[in-house]
This record gives C-alpha cells, structure tokens and sequence, in this order.
C-alpha cells in the first residue's frame, strides 16, 4: 500500500468564512482559549477500531468499505493499518490514537505467537511514533471479540478464561508502556450477563474487582504510569453490563477498594443507552473527581443500540465543554472519536470528511462554552440559588454543627421556611441558545 488517503493534503485552518469542507472552520490548534491552545483542551485521538478494522457489516449485510489497507496475509493488512492510521492523523493534525491489541495485530494459533505478532507491530508503530510524534491516548485489550469470551473474561465461569484474560491484559499494559500510552482502558465487552438463571452475580462482581486488582498491582511491577479508565456502559453486548453507568462503576470501584487508581472514559453513546444525557455522566464522574476521558461520538435516539455516529451536534458539544472546562479540563485524558462513518460513507475521504467534522463541533462547542463562561451568567446563576448555604444555617449544616432536633425546633418556633426562588429553567436555556 502506498498511500491509504491519496489526494487529501493536510487539513489547514480557514476560518468560520471557509466552505471547503476539508479544511477547519473553527479547529484553530493554536488559538488560546482560556489561556491554552485548543489542542491541550480538546486532545483529539482517531479509534483504530473503527478507522481501519470495521468494514461497515451489520447484520443485514457485509462489509462495504474500500480500505486500501487491506490485504489477504493479515500481517501485511496489519502492517499497512499502521502507516494509514499515522497518514490520517498526520492529515488532520491529531496528536493521539487508540486501540485494542487485537486491532493492531491479528491472533497467532497459541498466546506466544499472537504475542509475537503484537510485537512486530508494535515496533512499527514505535517507528511511526518517533517520525511523526504521535503517541496513543490509551490502549486496551479486546477481551470480548474472541469466542473463548463468550461467557466473559473476569467474570466468566471458567478460571482458565479469567488467567487468559489477565495473560492479555498484562501484554497489553506492557505494549502501553512501550509507546508511551497516557491510559490505559477497561472496558467491560462481556463483564455482565444474559440470563440471571446461570449467574452468580456476586462472585462475578468479586472476580471482576479481583481482575483489576491484580492489574493494579501489575501496573506498580512494570512501573506503567498511565491512568486507568473504567468505560461505562449499560447493555450490548449482553442484556446487562455491570458497568454499567458511571454511578455504579464509582460504586463498584468504591466497594472494593479502587477508587484511587481509577477514573471514567464517558461515551456519549453509552450515556444515551443507559437512559442518562452525556452531560449528566460527565457531571457525575466530575462531581466525584473521577472524570479522566472521553469516548466523544453520537447515538441516535430512534434506535435502541450503539450506532457509534460521529458527533456534529453543537448544543451536545458545548453542554460537554462547559462540564470539562468547569472540572479543569483534561489531564491524561482527551476526546477519542470511537466513531464510525456510515455503512453508505464507504470511500477512505468518508473518514476524513467525518474527522474534521467531529473536530470542528467540538472546536466550536470549546469556544461557545468559554465565551459562556467568561460572561459568567450560568455560574452566577447557579451560585446565587445556593445563597441560603453560604452563611447562618446553611453554613451550620453543611458543618455538621446540627442535629436532627435542633433543626425541627428551628422550624418549629420559624413556622414556615423563607420562600422559594424561581429555578428559571427557560431563561437559562434562551441564554445558553444565544451563544450558539
Ligand atoms: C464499545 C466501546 C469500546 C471501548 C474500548 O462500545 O466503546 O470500543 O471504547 O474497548
Ligand atoms: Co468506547
């Protein structure tokens, strides 16, 4: 393969006036906001997953995508993969990638000979790394795809499974470490159940926090530093995931012990799946210092499943802005497009066009989100209807300085308690709509 995106030049800035729809109207690299280039905010990071494996199948059809990187020996395919996820980060100007082992190299007969695949491309990748500068935003290890998981892999049934499992994941966090991964994710593929009937729930829970334990601990051996993600997710592939929102995986994380090496990945997608708004998981994992990264994307809110659509919403992106700005921004973590274009966008450029797309929303999101922020008039708004908090009684409760009596004798002599404020739900709507 020469080159995988052959005509597309490096996608330039232009401005909002631009109507070339390969070039950025609002993704400006280096333009401060808040006092930093938009790239330390944003961190954007291509998915190998769905750039170059998915195909565009479903169940209804076959693949449908040319990918000029394809090949029959699945060494040469995984060869190429590598120099056409660099070429189309390269051309867009994202400085981060992420993948599952699998992705990147395909399994050998035994666990040493798909082990031995995994380095070869590992070494290209470095290679790829050191010219461009380009380095993984995280990686993971796809316990989920291969049959021996179909009952789960911490939480299977079978202990040989679990061993295989653990076997992957230390290779996985090794290859991490070996290019310089600023994370490292779990996300749970087959962590949950089909039918109660067959389950032990409580010891599959004991198994998963154990699975992360040793994890932990194999993090501390080989001296990897990256931050680990737990991704959340509610359901598909199985009828339930125990992940499966942000509020259960921090109640999970706190139950056994993990809280402190953990924090979320949120998908927009999941989020909508498990009945909440993406702002309402980035609210939560922020809430309780937990929010690490995201899985930036989009589902469609007629269909029940994990459609994976880019994200071009604006009003989506902003509401997730103002979150990530008010909880300080990315650290280790960044906006990961786990996305994939539509089974009729089948050509390379389809990617490119769906890149730049997703870039340019949540570039225009980080500036409507600031310039929200710098009149202050959502902030103000909020920190005036907890006026009641900040001094006399208030105070005293939120100190802990009164009981349960002293408060109904309060009442008691009071009568009844001062009036309630308006919650001004439209006006602070009609305020965010004038920023857009
Ligand atoms: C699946 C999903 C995964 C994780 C990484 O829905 O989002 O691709 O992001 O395993
Ligand atoms: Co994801």
């Amino acid at each position: 393969m020469d080159r995988a995106f052959p005509g597309v030049e490096k996608v330039a800035y232009e401005g909002p006036e631009s109507k070339k729809p390969l070039a950025f109207k609002h993704y400006n690299p280096d333009e401060r906001v808040e006092g930093k280039p938009m790239r330390e905010h944003l961190r954007f990071s291509v998915a190998y997953w769905h750039s170059f494996c998915n195909g565009g199948d479903d169940p209804f059809g076959t693949e449908t995508r040319q990918m000029p990187w394809a090949d029959d020996d699945p060494m040469q395919a995984a060869r190429n993969k590598v120099t056409a996820c660099f070429e189309l980060c390269e051309k867009l100007g994202v400085q981060f990638y992420c993948f599952h082992d699998r992705d990147v190299a395909p399994e050998g007969d035994t666990l040493a000979e798909t082990n031995e695949n995994l380095d070869e491309i590992v070494t290209l990748l470095a290679a790829e790394q050191e010219r461009t500068g380009i380095t993984p935003l995280w990686g993971t290890a796809n316990l989920f795809a291969n049959p021996r998981f179909m009952h789960g892999a911490g939480t299977s049934p079978n202990a040989d499974v679990f061993a295989y499992a653990a076997a992957q994941i230390a290779k996985a966090m090794e290859v991490a470490k070996r290019l310089g991964a600023q994370g490292y994710v779990f996300w749970g593929g087959r962590e949950g159940y089909k039918s109660l009937l067959n389950t032990d729930m409580g010891r599959e829970l004991d198994h998963m926090a154990r699975l992360l334990h040793l994890a932990v601990e194999h993090k501390h051996a080989i001296g990897f530093e990256g931050q680990f993600y737990i991704e959340p997710k509610p359901k598909e592939p199985t009828k339930h995931q125990y992940d499966s929102d942000a509020a259960a995986c921090y109640a999970f994380l706190q139950k056994y012990g993990l809280v402190e090496h953990f924090k979320l990945n949120i998908e927009s997608n999941h989020a909508t799946l498990a009945g909440h708004t993406f702002q309402h998981e980035l609210e939560y994992a922020a809430a309780n210092r937990i929010l690490g990264s995201v899985d930036a994307n989009r589902g469609d809110l007629l269909l029940g499943w994990d459609t994976d659509q880019f994200p071009t919403d604006l009003y989506e992106a902003t509401r997730a802005m103002l979150t990530i700005l008010s909880a300080g921004g990315f650290t280790t973590g960044g906006l990961n497009f786990d996305a994939h274009v539509a089974r009729e966008s089948f050509e390379p450029i389809d990617l490119v066009h769906a890149h730049v797309g997703a870039m340019d929303a949540f570039a225009r999101g980080l500036k409507i989100a600031a310039a929200i922020r710098a009149d202050g008039a959502l902030d103000a708004f909020v920190k005036d209807r907890y006026v009641s908090w900040d001094s006399g009684l208030g105070a005293e409760i939120e100190a802990g300085n009164k009981t349960m009596a002293e408060l109904a004798e309060y009442m008691a002599a009071k009568g009844t308690p001062d009036a309630n404020a308006s919650g001004r739900v439209e006006m602070l709507e009609n305020i965010v709509n004038a920023y857009l």
